[in-house]
C-alpha cells in the first residue's frame, strides 16, 4: 500500500499514529497505536504516540506552514532546524537534550524521546519546587553547545558555512517583534496591557525613550552579531526537569546570534518564578526558601557559566588573535552585558506583550499581580539601561532582588 506522507499536510492524531507505525523501527510489527496532541505552544503539533501492548512511547512534533492560530506564516524549515540542533547539541551536550529518532522533511515531522517522566520547568517553578542541578546543568548547556561555533574556535570558512545553514529569518522576525519591537511601540493590536498597569507600562515602557534607544541598539545586535550557533528561546517552558536530570528542548529559534540572548533569556524566567513566589506564597520559611533558590540559582548560573566559558573557550581557542591575553575577558563582559540586556527584554514583553507566561497572568489576585508586575519592570529597565553593570552573578541578583524590595511608589 502506497504510504500518504509524500506530500505534506497537516497531520491529525491518527496520521500521527499511522505515521509512526510506517517511519519509526520502535514501532517495528506493532498491531496499533495510540496519538494523542498534547501540544501548549503557539507554533507546532506535539503528539504523544504509544504502543499500548507494551507501553513504547515516542513523541513526534509536527509543524504545519503556519503558526496553530493561522496568524502567521512560517514555513516547516524550522523543522530542520530543530531536528538538526537537537543532534547537534545531543553530541556536544550528552544527557542535556532529548534523543531525537527520526527527521522526515516532507512531513516536518521530528520524532524523539518521550520524556513523560520529566516536568516543563516553567509549570515546577509555579509548583515552587526547586532543582539544585539546574544551575550547573543550564551553564553546562550553553557553553558546551555555544563555544564550538565561535569565530576564534571554529574554523572560519566552516563557521560561515554554518551561518548560512541556520539563518532562520522567519522564526528571527518572530522575536524581532515580540521581543525588541511591540512591547516598546505600544500598538494595542500588538499588545496585552493588564488594565490596572495601564498607565504605568505607557510611562515605563512605550514612552521612555532613553530605554528605546537601548531596545533599539540590542535589536540590531540580535540582527547581526552572529557570535554564535544559539538556542534562540530558552525560556522556562523550553526546559525538561526532574530532580536529577534537565534537557533543553524546542531549538526551533536557533540561528547564529549573540549568545547573551540566551543567558538572559533563562535569567528573564526566573525573575517570572520569583515574582510569583514573592506574591502568591505567603511570608515565611517556605517562601524564603524558594526565593533563596531562585536567587543562588541566578547566582550560580551566571559564575558558572563565566568560569565554564573562559576554561572552555581558552582550551579551544584556535585564531592566534582570540588568544591575545585579555581578549576572551573582554569578550565574556560584553556578551554578559547582551545577557542582561535579553533578561529585560524577555520581562518586558512577557508582561505586555502578545505571548505572555502563566507565572505572573496565573495571579489571581489583580492588585497582587500588578504589583508584580511593576517589581518586574523596574528590574527590567535596569537590567537593560544598566547592563553593562552586569558582570558577575551578584550583580544580576542585586537588580531583581533590589526591585522587589524597593517601595512600589506606582
Ligand atoms: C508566535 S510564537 C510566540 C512565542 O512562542 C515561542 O516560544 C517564542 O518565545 C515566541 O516569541
Ligand atoms: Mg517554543
Amino acid at each position: 500500500m502506497m504510504s500518504r506522507f509524500y506530500r505534506h499536510f497537516r497531520m491529525t492524531e491518527a496520521d500521527a499514529a499511522e505515521f509512526a507505525a510506517q517511519r519509526l523501527t520502535l514501532f517495528a510489527g506493532a498491531r496499533r497505536l495510540e496519538a494523542k496532541e498534547i501540544g501548549d505552544g503557539n507554533i507546532n503539533y506535539i503528539f504523544r504516540v504509544v504502543n499500548p501492548e507494551n507501553g513504547v512511547s515516542a513523541i513526534i512534533k509536527h509543524a504545519d506552514l503556519g503558526t496553530r492560530s493561522g496568524t502567521r506564516i512560517l514555513g516547516v524549515d524550522r523543522s530542520r532546524i530543530e531536528a538538526e540542533l537537537l543532534k547537534l547539541e545531543g553530541e556536544l551536550a550528552p544527557g542535556l537534550v532529548p534523543r531525537v529518532y527520526d527527521y522526515d522533511p516532507v512531513m516536518a515531522c521530528r520524532s524523539m524521546e518521550d520524556l513523560s517522566d520529566h516536568r516543563i520547568l516553567r509549570y515546577e517553578l509555579i509548583g515552587h519546587r526547586t532543582f539544585p542541578r539546574l544551575a550547573g546543568d543550564i551553564s553546562d548547556f550553553l557553553v558546551k553547545t555555544m563555544v564550538p561555533t565561535l569565530d576564534m574556535v571554529m574554523d572560519p570558512i566552516e563557521k560561515k558555512e554554518l551561518v548560512k545553514r541556520y539563518i532562520n529569518p522567519r522564526l528571527c522576525q518572530i522575536t524581532e517583534q515580540l521581543v525588541y519591537t511591540e512591547p516598546y511601540t505600544g500598538k494595542p493590536e500588538r499588545t496585552r496591557v493588564f488594565p490596572p498597569n495601564a498607565e504605568f507600562m505607557t510611562k515605563e515602557l512605550f514612552g521612555d525613550e532613553e530605554l528605546r534607544l537601548e531596545v533599539a541598539k540590542l535589536k540590531y545586535s540580535f540582527m547581526n552579531d552572529a557570535q554564535a550557533l544559539i538556542h534562540g528561546d530558552l525560556h522556562s517552558g523550553s526546559i525538561f526537569v526532574t530532580r536529577d536530570s534537565t534537557k533543553v528542548f524546542d531549538p526551533e529559534f536557533a540561528y547564529f546570534g549573540p549568545i547573551g540572548y540566551d543567558l538572559g533569556n533563562f535569567v528573564g524566567n526566573l525573575c517570572f518564578a520569583r515574582a510569583n513566589a514573592q506574591t502568591t506564597m505567603g511570608t515565611g520559611p517556605a517562601q524564603d526558601g524558594f526565593i533563596g533558590w531562585i536567587d543562588e540559582t541566578i547566582v550560580s548560573t551566571v559564575d558558572l557559566f563565566k568560569r565554564k566559558f573562559l576554561a572552555q573557550f581558552k582550551a579551544s581557542v584556535r585564531d592566534e588573535m582570540g588568544m591575545v591575553p585579555g581578549y576572551a575577558e573582554w569578550f565574556l563582559d560584553g556578551l554578559l552585558a547582551d545577557s542582561a540586556g535579553a533578561a529585560g527584554l524577555e520581562i518586558n514583553r512577557r508582561l505586555v506583550g502578545v505571548a505572555q507566561v502563566k507565572d505572573i497572568t496565573g495571579i489571581a489576585d489583580p492588585e497582587l499581580r500588578a504589583r508584580a508586575e511593576r517589581v518586574l519592570v523596574r528590574a527590567a529597565k535596569r537590567y537593560i539601561k544598566a547592563r553593562a553593570g552586569h558582570v558577575k552573578g551578584e550583580d544580576f541578583r542585586t537588580t531583581i532582588e533590589e526591585a522587589a524590595a524597593a517601595p512600589d511608589s506606582h
